[in-house]
Formats: structure tokens, C-alpha cells, sequence
């Protein structure tokens, strides 16, 4: 649900996204409040009750639009500066639901009264955007990840960095030298039980350098 339907086809037609569609494991669609509104001017924003600057949206468009698009068993999802912190366990757990609808709101946020709506509301990070249409990509692409199936078996989901609960592992490609530096001699010795270690060695050594608090967290299922 957006009230800009336009950002979302380059991305959601693209990539990862664009295979799921193809293998038919995935589809989506927009639905614009503005086509519920009931005003001549197609109005959903208005001002705040009690004062202050920027514009509120409606509950009443909202909540048409999103009814409009419900099924039985779809979870609604708001997607607000509010909501529980976006990670690679909760994109696990969505890519489980059949029917997800993301609420992407715009201007100072959504009238208070609508929040019965929504299952869940998801923040993808501490820091200020101008409205939930990147978050809404952002969850659906990481969904969209975890769907058996998406993933080609060499990059499948469960090997992937986050899912482990490290970093990656540091990668290396032709050529063997650049710039006088040189590939680690080991990716090298053709025994693929030594570099599965050294890998697993790697990447812990640069989680606990970069990201330590990754290491004091369960690891997360699949
Ligand atoms: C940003 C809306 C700031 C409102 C009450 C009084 C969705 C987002 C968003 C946005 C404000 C996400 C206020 C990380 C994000 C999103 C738009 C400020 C001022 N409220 N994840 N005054 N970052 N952002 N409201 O911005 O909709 S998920």
C-alpha cells in the first residue's frame, strides 16, 4: 500500500525478484490509498489534531486500501521509524507467510487509529527516510531471498553470511596478483576441507573485528 506506485517496478521487476516471478514463487502488486479516497480532490493527508508542521495520513483511504487487498491468513505489515528492528531471522520468518502486505506510509506518519490494522510494524534501521517505500523493497527483497527455490544452489539462502550469524568470508578472483597484492596461498592448495576452515577462521576473525556484537547473538535458525 503507497501512495507511490511508481518506485517500486524497476526494483521489484529486477534481479532475484524478477526469477521468484518467473518460477511463479512470488507476485506482487500496488494498491494507492488516494483510489479510496472520498474526496473530490483525492485527499489523504491532512493536518495534525493539537498543532505542528507536516501533514497526516487519513485513516480512512489507509485502511479502504488495505482492506481491499486483504486475504484470509495475510499478515499486515506497517512499515514506520517505530517498528521492531528489520533482520535476516525476521526476513526467515516472513518468507513463511503466504500473503504479506506492506504498509508504506508517508508525510509525519499514519493516524494512531489504524495500528489495530497491522500484525507487525518494521523499522529497517536507526536513521531518517522519507517514507516506507525503501523499506517495503528491503524487506521484499530479503522475503523474497528465503523462498525455496529463489536461490541458485551455490549462493542457497542458508550459507549466506547473516544466516550463519558471521560475516563473509573474504573473496578473491583473477588476477592472481594486483597491484602487488597478492590471493592467500591457501585458496590455492586444493584441499577444499583446509579452506572450508580457513574460511570459517576468516570470517570470524573479521566479525569480531568489525561487528562483535554479532558473535554475542544467537545464531539465527536457517
Ligand atoms: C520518517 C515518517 C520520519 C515520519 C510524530 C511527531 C518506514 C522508516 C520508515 C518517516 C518521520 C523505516 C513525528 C527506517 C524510516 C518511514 C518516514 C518523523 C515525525 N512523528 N525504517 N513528529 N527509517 N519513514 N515523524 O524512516 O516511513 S520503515
Amino acid at each position: 500500500m503507497t501512495l507511490f506506485p511508481d518506485m517500486f517496478a524497476s526494483i521489484m521487476d529486477a534481479s532475484i525478484l524478477l526469477r521468484a516471478q518467473e518460477k511463479s514463487l512470488l507476485s506482487w502488486g500496488c494498491v494507492n490509498p488516494r483510489d479510496f479516497s472520498e474526496d473530490k480532490r483525492r485527499k489523504v493527508d491532512d493536518r495534525p489534531f493539537g498543532g505542528g508542521p507536516g501533514m497526516v495520513m487519513m485513516p480512512g483511504p489507509l485502511a479502504m486500501a488495505v482492506e481491499s487487498v486483504m486475504t484470509k491468513g495475510a499478515k499486515v505489515l506497517c512499515m514506520s521509524p517505530q517498528g521492531d528492528p528489520f533482520d535476516d531471522r525476521k526476513a526467515s520468518r516472513l518468507a513463511q507467510e503466504t500473503h504479506l502486505v506492506l504498509v508504506c506510509g508517508r508525510y509525519e506518519g499514519v493516524d494512531e487509529r489504524v495500528m489495530p490494522l497491522f500484525d507487525e510494524e518494521i523499522s529497517i534501521g536507526d536513521y531518517v527516510l522519507t517514507g516506507g517505500e525503501l523499506p517495503a523493497m528491503v524487506v521484499a527483497d530479503a522475503v523474497a531471498r528465503k523462498l525455496p527455490g529463489v536461490l541458485k544452489k551455490e549462493d542457497a539462502a542458508e550459507s549466506e553470511s547473516f544466516a550463519s550469524g558471521l560475516l563473509d568470508f573474504p573473496q578473491y578472483t583473477r588476477p592472481r596478483v594486483w597491484r602487488g597484492r597478492e590471493v592467500p596461498e591457501i585458496l590455492f592448495c586444493g584441499d577444499h576441507k583446509k579452506i572450508a576452515e580457513w574460511r570459517r577462521q576468516s570470517a570470524r576473525s573479521a566479525t569480531k573485528r568489525k561487528r562483535p556484537d554479532l558473535l554475542l547473538r544467537a545464531p539465527s535458525p536457517r
